[in-house]
């Protein structure tokens, strides 16, 4: 199973994704139609179970790539979730370059990293565990969320980890590690993203962001950000549920 998803990545297109939260194959289906690039199938703050995420990727993987969010920084839960055969991981909470580090080796298989080999998905069942072995090496994109300020400090070192292909920003974990929840305009905020947005484009490493809304996603766009999530599956839903009514009660 390849998505080519990394060389997607590392090319110079902009790849446009939704924040997939709720455990339904049929409304990633409607969003992988509506034309996204990619899915972040979201297992840190949405209701997937691992069962359920593999049912997304099955549905949908093929033509749309599907990236999961782990809970945590967490072997386990890196392996549960490339045994589905994702295209790749985004790691939450990475501050340093030694949690980047840990990411990337939980990825990985040996030689690089410790990944343990199972007979899942990803590994064709077992029928195909050698190719995927080095497949999944090579291809398995792995995205370090920097979403603190300690993580914009250290952006330099944790871009330098071999194996990071890109990092993502999460403006709201960011803005509360300033005691400024929310506040993503407040210029302390800017200036964090400015930092990560600056030490990628230097360093040639995609750099990505949540955008809450389609404009503030055209103007992280047109400041180079390539790996944009816009929105939300429920947020989207919400949103025009709301239009409707409004719509036809005002
Ligand atoms: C954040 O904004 O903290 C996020 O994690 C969005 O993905
Ligand atoms: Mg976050």
């Amino acid at each position: 199973m390849t998505s080519g998803f990394k060389a997607r990545l590392t090319g110079q297109e902009t790849l446009l994704g939704v924040l997939i939260s709720l455990p339904s194959p049929e409304l990633a289906e409607i969003y992988a139609e509506a034309g996204f690039d990619w899915l972040f199938l979201d297992w840190e703050h949405g209701l997937h179970d691992v069962l359920g995420l593999q049912r997304i990727v099955q549905a949908v993987g093929r033509t749309c790539p599907c990236v999961i969010r782990v809970p945590d920084n967490d072997p386990v839960w890196i392996a549960k979730a490339l045994d589905t055969g994702a295209a790749g991981l985004i790691i939450p909470h990475v501050n340093s370059a030694a949690d980047a580090a840990r990411a990337v080796a939980a990825a990985k298989y040996p030689p690089l990293g410790v990944r343990s080999i199972g007979v899942a998905r990803a590994q064709g069942y077992g029928l195909d565990v050698q190719n995927s072995v080095s497949r999944d090496n090579g291809e398995t994109v792995v995205v370090a969320q920097t979403e603190h300020i300690e993580a914009a400090r250290h952006i330099e070192a944790i871009i330098a980890v071999s194996g990071v292909d890109a990092a993502f920003i999460g403006p709201f974990d960011l803005s509360a590690s300033l005691n400024k929840p929310g506040r993503i305009a407040d210029a302390e905020v800017q200036a964090a993203i400015e930092r990560i947005r600056r030490a990628c484009a230097e360093a040639k490493i995609p750099v990505g962001i949540f955008a809450a809304d389609a404009e503030a996603a055209v103007r992280y766009r047109d400041a180079g950000f390539r790996l944009l999530c816009v929105g939300t599956d429920a947020l989207h839903a919400g949103r025009a549920a709301h239009a409707t009514v409004a719509a036809l009660k005002a």
